[in-house]
């Protein structure tokens, strides 16, 4: 199937949200050939012959009318249907195992991982390298310190408001490795344009090895630094959805 200038992207979501696109692109093409169809078959056959004749005329054809009532109903029950599903599985939180707390400012992206002392920072020239495990849940908790920033990836085809005040949580299941990249998508400020981040996806057991590699004091440290005023803000933020466990930790 065409892929209507959409891509496919590497997560879960991602797919579901292609074919979803798919679908309606298919759909906007059916529809739309049809009525081309019948207004050009209508202008060609019907068109003025003579001066006098006009064609034979048939208002209130009821069966007609009902069905070019009911079929475009039963068109825009479909797609909010599968709409309704897609959107759905976007925001749902299944339980996971690994945590990353989003914490996006002017102008830069800090990732902590709970738990861990895993700690990803960098701000406008930087570009941060987050880095999650391939064909896993990974919970975000996404929020932002000043002013209203955007987190896109790209390859995941998701975007959400990281907002002060509020935890947007989504979980993202990546189904392949490679770094991908994002971007604030929110005009937040002079450095909005240098708000790059890049997301790393790799094997769980290269994650293992990564999350080692910060086991010392001087990481230890740092990270609960970056943590105590993610946690604030992370306490006082509304949860944009009601979780039994705090922030799906
Ligand atoms: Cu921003």
């Amino acid at each position: 199937m065409p892929s209507f200038g959409a891509h496919p992207g590497v997560t879960d979501s991602s797919k579901s949200v292609y074919h979803l696109w798919q679908g309606f692109s298919v759909a906007a093409v059916i529809i739309g050939a049809l009525a081309i169809g019948l207004i050009l078959y209508a202008v060609l056959r019907y068109r003025r012959r003579s001066s006098d004749a006009i064609p034979a005329q048939h208002q209130y054809h009821l069966p007609l009318e009902i069905l070019y009532t009911v079929v475009p109903i039963l068109v825009v029950f479909g797609l909010f249907a599968a709409t309704l599903v897609v959107e759905n599985k976007e925001t749902a939180n299944p339980q996971t195992n690994v945590t990353v707390d989003v914490n996006a400012f002017q102008w830069g992206w800090q990732f902590t991982y709970p738990g861990t002392n895993a700690l990803v920072y960098g701000q406008t020239t930087q570009s941060p390298e987050m880095v999650m495990p391939v064909d896993t849940n990974v919970h975000f908790n996404l929020t932002s310190t000043d002013v209203v920033h955007g987190f896109y990836v790209r390859a995941f085809n998701f975007s959400r408001y990281a907002l002060p005040g509020v935890v947007n949580q989504f979980t993202i299941r990546a189904t392949s490795t490679g770094t991908f990249f994002g971007q604030c998508t929110q005009l937040c400020g002079l450095y909005h344009s240098l708000m790059y981040f890049r997301v790393k996806v790799v094997t769980p057991a290269q994650y293992a090895q990564w999350l080692a590699t910060f086991n010392n004091a001087a990481d230890a440290v740092k990270a609960a630094a970056a943590t105590k005023t993610t946690n604030e803000e992370l306490a006082s933020g509304v949860a944009s959805k009601n979780t039994t466990t705090k922030f799906g930790r």
